[in-house]
C-alpha cells in the first residue's frame, strides 16, 4: 500500500518535471541548443521532416546523420525515421558517390564546390523530399549544419533552393593555449586541451568543439600558442596532437602546431637554428616527415619569428622568407603549408611600430614558396578596440594572406564586457584598400580574389576555455560565431549574422531580438568610446592590459607604453603618422587612402588620432574642441552601457534565468569597469589638457593618484 502510494507520488512527480529542461541552461550548448520550437513552428516543421534518408556510410557522413538526428529529435520533439527509400517528408543527405538518389537527381553540384552544399526541395517519384547534397561528405555535414539553423531560425522549410560554398580556403582558430593548460590571453578558464591526459582520455568535449567548428564550416585548428613550446614537437605531444585530430578528421577540421623556430636546437640537439644551414633544413624534413606518421593529414605550422623576443630567421641574419620556405620545402611534398605571421617587430626601438609589418614583409614579396600564407593582424598595432586596417591588406600582389582577428577580448574587457565584435571584424572587410582601383577591399585580398590566390585564410585567435560556456560568457559566444560565418562568407552582414546567433542562442520573439541585435550592434562602439576614443590607442595597462594605464611609461621598451602612442602633451595629443610632418606610417596606404588618412579634413574623425596630433582647441566636426568632444566621447561610453543594462533588464522574460542573471551581473560590471575607463582617463589627459570638464559632465570622483595606484597582479590571461 504505502509503496503503491510511494509509486504514484513518483509517477507524478516525473510527469511534473517532464517538461523541465534535465538542467538548467549553462550555454554549454552554444547556438546548438535545438530546444523544442513552438508548437506553430512545430505543425509547419514536421511534415517536412519526417525522416532522414542517407546512402552509404562514412564517418563524416555518420556524424552528419547524427546532428540531423539529435537536432530533428530536440527541435520537433519527436525522432525522424531511417528510412532507405524516400517518402513524403524525407530529408535525403548525401553525395553523389554515396547516395544513388542524389546522383539521380543530377543536381547543379558545381554550385557547391569542394565543400560547400546545396539544400533544395525536390520531388522524388511523387514524393516530396528535401535534398541536402555536396560534392563531398564535409559538405554534407555543412548542409546538414546549415538545414537545422533554417528551423533553429524559423526560416521555411518549403521551396528551398539554397547553394553556398565556402569564399575563403582557410577557415581556422588559433588557440593560444600552453602545454601546462594555462592559455596567453584566456578569459575563460583553462585550455580545453588536457595534455595530460591526452591520448588516452579524449574528453567528450572535443567533440563537441568539433561540431561548433563544423557548424560555422571552420576547417583548421591550431592547437598552442604562438609563443611556442619546441616539446609540442616531440613524439610525446605529437601522439596526443594526433589524438586530437582523430576525433577532429570526420568534422573537417585539420589540425596545425605551432613551430618554434630554434626547436632543431632545443629538441633536436642542434647549434643552430639557421634556415640555410643544411643540417637544418635536414631536421625540419625529418621532423615534417615525423609529424605526417602520427597525422597523415596534418595540416602544418603556424610560426611566430622574430617578434616580441621569439627566435626567427633574422637571428641569423636571413630574412622571413628564408626561415618560412625552410618549413615550407619540409611540409610540401605531405601537402603541408606554413602560416607566417607578419605580427613582428624587431629589438631595435622603431620611430613607429604601426610601420614594422609593412616595412619587413613588403620588400619580400614574390620570395615566399606557393606553400606559404602570410597571416596579418586587422591592425598594424595590436588587436585595439579600433585600428584602421592594416596596410599590408593589398600591398603584397604575389604572396596570399590571411586575416588574423581576435576572438578572445584581450583589449576590449576581458570576458565580462559585452562587445560584438562583428562590427569591427566587418569594419576591416570592407576597408578599401584601393590596391586595385576602387573596391579593392580587405574582404577581396582574404578571399584571394583581388589577385587570384586559391589558398588564402581567415584566422581568430580563440576565446575558447574549460568554463561551462566555453568562452567566458553567453555574449563571447557570438563572437566565435561570428568569426566562423565571416571566414565562410566575409561579405555577409554582421547585423545578420547577430539575428541569426541570438535567435539560435536565446529566443526567436521578435521582442527579444530587436532590442539585442541593436545592443549586440552598438556594444563595440560604445568600448571604443570609453577606452579609446577619436581613434587613441594602447591605453591599457601594462602587460595584463586589464583596465586604463593611459599613464604607462619607461620599462623595456617605447613602444610597450602608453605615452608613446598617445603623445599628449600640452600642445595636445595623438600620435602623428603623417608624411607631411609625422613617421609617414599614411604612405604604406595607397595614394588614394593616404590621402584621406593625411588630411585632417578628410579622415573620418573614428581614426583621428592615429594619424594625428592635434591641439586640444582643435575643432571636431561636431563644433566641439577636441579636448570637450573626448569627454563627450567617454562619457558617452558609459551611457551606452548604462542603456544595454537597461535594455537586458526588460529581456528577462524571454531568457532563462541562469543566463539572463549572469549576463545581468556581466553588464553591470562592464559599466563600474567604463565608469573607471572614463574617469582614469579624463582624469589623467586633463593634467596636459588643462581645461575644465564641458558643462554638465562630473569631473572624476577621484584623483588621478588614485586610478594611478590601483594594480592588478594576478589579472587573467598571462
Ligand atoms: C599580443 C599579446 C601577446 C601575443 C601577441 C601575438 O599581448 O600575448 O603573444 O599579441 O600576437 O596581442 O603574438
Amino acid at each position: 500500500m504505502r509503496i503503491a502510494a510511494f509509486l504514484r507520488g513518483l509517477i507524478v512527480l516525473l510527469a511534473m518535471t517532464a517538461s523541465v529542461p534535465a538542467f538548467a541552461e549553462d550555454g554549454y550548448d552554444l547556438w546548438l541548443r535545438y530546444r523544442p520550437v513552438e508548437e506553430a513552428a512545430r505543425v509547419r516543421y514536421q511534415p517536412a521532416a519526417t525522416a532522414l534518408v542517407s546512402g552509404a556510410s562514412s564517418a563524416t557522413l555518420d556524424a552528419a546523420k547524427t546532428e540531423l538526428m539529435h537536432g530533428l529529435t530536440g527541435l520537433l520533439g519527436s525522432a525522424p525515421a531511417l528510412s532507405p527509400s524516400v517518402r513524403n517528408g524525407a530529408v535525403v543527405f548525401g553525395t553523389p558517390k554515396s547516395s544513388p538518389i542524389i546522383a539521380g537527381l543530377k543536381l547543379p553540384l558545381e554550385k557547391a564546390g569542394d565543400e560547400g552544399y546545396l539544400i533544395r526541395s525536390v520531388r522524388i517519384d511523387g514524393a516530396r523530399a528535401t535534398v541536402i547534397a555536396a560534392n563531398s561528405d564535409i559538405g554534407v555535414l555543412y548542409g546538414a549544419f546549415a538545414y537545422l539553423r533554417l528551423i533553429q531560425t524559423r526560416q521555411p522549410l518549403e521551396n528551398l533552393d539554397i547553394a553556398s560554398a565556402p569564399k575563403v580556403a582557410l577557415r581556422m582558430l588559433n588557440h593560444w593555449d600552453n602545454l601546462d593548460r594555462t592559455v596567453e590571453r584566456g578569459y575563460s578558464g583553462q585550455s580545453i586541451w588536457d595534455w595530460h591526459k591526452l591520448p588516452d582520455w579524449k574528453d567528450p568535449r572535443y567533440v563537441d568543439y568539433a561540431r561548433a567548428n563544423a557548424s560555422l564550416g571552420i576547417n583548421a585548428t591550431t592547437l598552442n600558442n604562438v609563443n611556442a613550446n619546441a616539446l609540442s614537437l616531440t613524439p610525446m605531444y605529437l601522439e596526443k596532437a594526433a589524438a586530437l585530430a582523430d576525433v577532429f578528421r570526420p568534422y573537417g577540421i585539420k589540425v596545425y602546431l605551432t613551430a618554434r623556430f630554434s626547436a632543431p636546437i632545443e629538441i633536436g640537439g642542434l647549434k643552430t637554428a639557421d634556415p640555410l644551414d643544411p643540417a637544418v633544413r635536414a631536421w625540419w624534413k625529418a621532423k615534417a616527415d615525423e609529424i605526417y606518421r602520427y597525422i597523415p593529414d596534418f595540416g602544418g605550422f603556424t610560426v611566430k619569428a622574430n617578434s616580441e623576443g621569439q627566435p626567427g630567421p633574422q637571428d641569423y641574419k636571413r630574412t622571413h622568407a628564408d626561415g618560412a620556405n625552410m618549413m615550407a620545402e619540409a611540409l610540401a611534398s605531405h601537402g603541408g603549408e606554413v602560416i607566417w605571421r607578419a605580427f613582428v617587430y624587431s629589438h631595435e626601438q622603431p620611430d613607429d611600430r604601426a610601420k614594422q609589418a609593412y616595412d619587413e614583409f613588403v620588400p619580400l614579396d614574390g620570395e615566399f614558396a606557393s606553400n606559404v600564407i602570410v597571416q596579418v593582424k586587422n591592425g598594424a598595432i595590436d588587436f585595439q578596440p579600433r585600428e584602421p586596417f592594416h596596410p599590408l591588406f593589398g600591398a603584397t600582389p604575389k604572396t596570399p594572406l590571411a586575416m588574423e582577428f581576435q576572438i578572445t577580448k584581450e583589449y576590449l574587457g576581458f570576458a565580462t564586457h559585452l562587445a560584438y565584435l562583428g562590427s569591427m571584424y566587418e569594419e576591416t572587410l570592407k576597408a578599401d584598400t584601393w590596391r586595385r582601383g576602387k573596391g579593392s577591399t580587405v574582404a577581396k585580398v582574404i578571399d584571394g580574389s583581388l589577385f587570384g590566390h586559391k589558398r588564402s585564410g581567415m584566422v581568430g585567435v580563440a576565446n575558447i576555455g574549460t568554463d561551462r560556456n566555453w568562452s567566458g560568457s553567453d555574449f563571447d559566444q557570438a563572437n566565435w560565431y561570428v568569426f566562423g560565418r565571416l571566414a565562410w562568407d566575409p561579405y555577409l552582414s554582421t547585423r545578420d549574422i547577430a539575428d541569426e546567433w541570438a535567435r539560435q542562442t536565446f529566443s526567436n520573439d521578435p521582442a527579444f531580438l530587436k532590442p539585442t541585435v541593436d545592443m549586440m550592434m552598438g556594444s563595440r562602439e560604445a568600448v571604443v568610446n570609453y577606452m579609446t576614443p577619436l581613434g587613441l590607442h594602447h591605453l591599457m595597462a601594462r602587460s595584463h592590459h586589464y583596465g586604463p594605464g593611459p599613464w604607462v611609461s619607461g620599462g623595456e621598451r617605447a613602444d610597450w607604453t602608453s605615452v608613446y602612442y598617445h603623445r599628449a602633451d600640452k600642445a595636445g595629443i595623438g600620435f602623428d603618422r603623417t608624411a607631411a610632418t609625422g613617421s609617414k606610417a599614411t604612405s604604406q596606404y595607397a595614394p588614394q587612402v593616404a590621402a584621406t588618412f593625411e588630411d585632417v579634413r578628410k579622415i573620418d574623425e573614428k581614426d583621428l588620432l592615429w594619424f594625428h596630433h592635434l591641439p586640444w582647441d582643435y575643432r571636431t566636426r561636431s563644433g566641439r574642441t577636441l579636448w570637450d568632444e573626448l569627454v563627450v566621447r567617454y562619457t558617452g561610453g558609459v551611457s551606452d552601457v548604462t542603456a544595454m543594462r537597461n535594455t537586458w533588464a526588460g529581456l528577462s522574460p524571454y531568457v532563462d534565468k541562469e543566463r539572463y542573471a549572469q549576463i545581468a551581473t556581466f553588464l553591470a560590471i562592464q559599466e563600474k569597469e567604463a565608469q573607471w575607463w572614463r574617469d582614469a582617463s579624463i582624469a589623467y589627459f586633463q593634467t596636459f589638457s588643462e581645461r575644465p570638464l564641458p558643462t554638465g559632465y562630473a569631473p572624476p570622483p577621484k584623483p588621478l593618484s588614485y586610478y594611478e595606484a590601483l594594480s592588478f597582479p594576478e589579472a587573467p590571461g598571462i
